[in-house]
């Protein structure tokens, strides 16, 4: 296909990551004239850019006050704050700043079914992803899960389901989305914003022209200002309202339930926990938004086990399991992990928690709350393992909750095998993110599981 050149006026995109990458190629084919740039001498996706587009100008290296002007339109990578100077200033000449989900959203010609909240996203969203695949609609699954959204565009998908993060929401104008739902809001990347208020409000951008919203009842920071032609729906662990699901009683057994309609026992759920159950409900209301057959949704909900690196059952050594959860990179995460594995009819303490990574500015005050209650000890390590330390004085609870430091995982989990007893199980759930170690949640974890698995050998 021949290139047309679609506008004279220079667009900057920002970043030369994977969303960077996917931003040039969706301007390249359009025809629009833009320019690279990156703060990094060496930014990942540079060797690709530069094999698949050699005439696109790039610019490295620090940004200054005025490294942006004379662009007509920023597209900003999401691991950038609209924060840093550079950007400052092109916002006060009043250059349009956007995310890469801004341009899908004026691209794409399907309905676009969009998930954020700062702890399941990515459950939600695979979730979601399998029962539109079950149901037959032929559906691009991606976003801060892995593909960026420009990278899923296609004239033959009938929707389009996207996990969203704060970062990219921030430099969202209009979404429109079909269905958007904040699933909870915790505390998490502290270290970006000021407070929680503005955090909040970046994940609220996702209901910018929504015409259909899913809300979490136990969570009011879910709960969108939106007019009254715009359908609700919600979810939540506590008996289902009108276009709600919800959780009921049956025989003593907790069921999933939609209006007053029971739809499954919580038992056969594939995935485990409450928080899971959670998620399932999320997904169901986000399903039937869409009209997807419930006998379909429910299918799924019974065979899908889970995504790797979320409370994931590694092995039982000497009576002691291993469960990874490495993906829990805040607070809220662990305490969700915390509450599902310890002993919930007795004050006996039977967690091994291996926590500690990069803080992110939050905190550890409910943290230490709850490893009173649950943790027998507890495995620090990574740069702020001093930080989670001093929260445990701080609110009163050191004395309770044996402390040890780590060097590295494999210390980590030595430490914990010897420290662990039958019967016991050795959680790891950082609440920390994990870039001062390891490249990332999933190099973690799958450290973490070969530390355990040689423990396995070696007994
Ligand atoms: N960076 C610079 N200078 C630059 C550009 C980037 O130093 O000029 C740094 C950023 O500060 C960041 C890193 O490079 O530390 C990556 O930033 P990026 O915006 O280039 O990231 P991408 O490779 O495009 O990946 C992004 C998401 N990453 C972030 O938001 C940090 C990925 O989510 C996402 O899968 C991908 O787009 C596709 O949509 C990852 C993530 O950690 C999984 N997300 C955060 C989270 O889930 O908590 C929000
Ligand atoms: P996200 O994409 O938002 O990070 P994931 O589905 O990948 O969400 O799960 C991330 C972490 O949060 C995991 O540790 C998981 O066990 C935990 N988690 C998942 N769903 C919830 C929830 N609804 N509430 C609290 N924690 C959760």
């Amino acid at each position: 296909m021949s290139q047309l050149i679609a506008s004279s006026k220079l667009k900057m995109v920002v970043g030369i990551g994977a969303t960077g990458l996917s931003v040039a190629r969706h301007l390249s084919q359009l025809g629009e004239r833009f320019v690279m740039l990156d703060s990094r001498q060496q930014p990942p996706c540079l060797d690709q850019l530069k094999s698949e587009m050699p005439d696109v100008p790039v610019a490295l290296g620090e940004f200054d006050i005025d490294s942006f002007d004379g662009a007509d339109e920023i597209i900003l990578s999401p691991g950038l704050s609209r924060k840093i100077p550079a950007v400052q200033a092109a916002i006060n000449l009043d250059i349009p700043v956007i995310s890469d989900i801004e341009l899908f959203a004026r691209s794409a010609n399907a309905p676009i079914i969009a998930i954020t909240g700062s702890n399941g996203k990515s459950t939600v969203t695979t979730l979601v992803g399998e029962m539109c695949t079950a149901a037959g609609r032929k559906v691009g699954v991606g976003g801060n899960l892995g593909t960026p959204a420009l990278e899923l565009l296609d004239e033959q998908s009938e929707l389009y389901v996207l996990e969203l993060s704060s970062f990219q929401l921030e430099s969202v104008y209009g979404l429109n989305a079909e269905v958007a739902t904040v699933l909870n809001v915790s505390p998490d990347h502290m270290d970006r914003y000021q407070s929680l208020l503005d955090y909040h409000q970046a994940k609220h951008r996702i209901f910018g022209g929504a015409r259909q919203v899913v809300v979490n009842r136990a969570d009011n920071l879910s709960v969108p200002l939106v007019g009254d032609k715009v359908k609700q729906w919600s979810f939540g662990l506590d008996r289902p309202d009108f276009s709600g699901f919800g959780l009921v009683q049956q025989d003593g057994e907790p069921w999933l339930a939609y209006q007053f309609d029971r739809l499954m026992p919580e038992s056969e759920l594939g995935i485990k926990g409450r928080h899971n159950t959670s998620n399932a409900l999320a997904a169901l209301a986000i399903g039937s938004a869409v009209g997807l057959p419930m006998d379909i949704m429910l299918q799924v909900l019974r065979e899908f086990h889970g995504l790797p690196h979320r409370c994931q059952t590694v092995t039982e050594v000497g009576g002691v399991s291993y469960i990874n959860d490495s993906k829990a990179t805040n607070v809220g995460a662990t305490l969700a992990a915390i509450q599902g594995l310890c002993h919930q009819d007795s004050n006996e303490k039977n967690l091994v928690l291996i926590a500690g990574g990069q803080a992110k500015g939050q905190d550890f005050s409910p943290f230490a709350q709850a490893l009173q209650k649950a943790v027998k000890c507890l495995v620090l390590l990574g740069e702020d393992a001093k930080i989670i330390d001093d929260a445990l004085v701080c609110s009163g609870v050191k004395g309770e909750v044996n402390t040890v430091y780590a060097a590295d995982l494999s210390e980590a989990v030595r430490l914990s095998h010897d420290l662990a007893e039958s019967g016991d199980v050795v959680l790891l759930s950082p609440a920390c993110a994990s870039f001062d170690m390891f490249s990332g949640f999933v190099e973690r974890g799958e450290q973490f599981v070969d530390a355990v698995m040689a423990l396995g050998v070696s007994q």
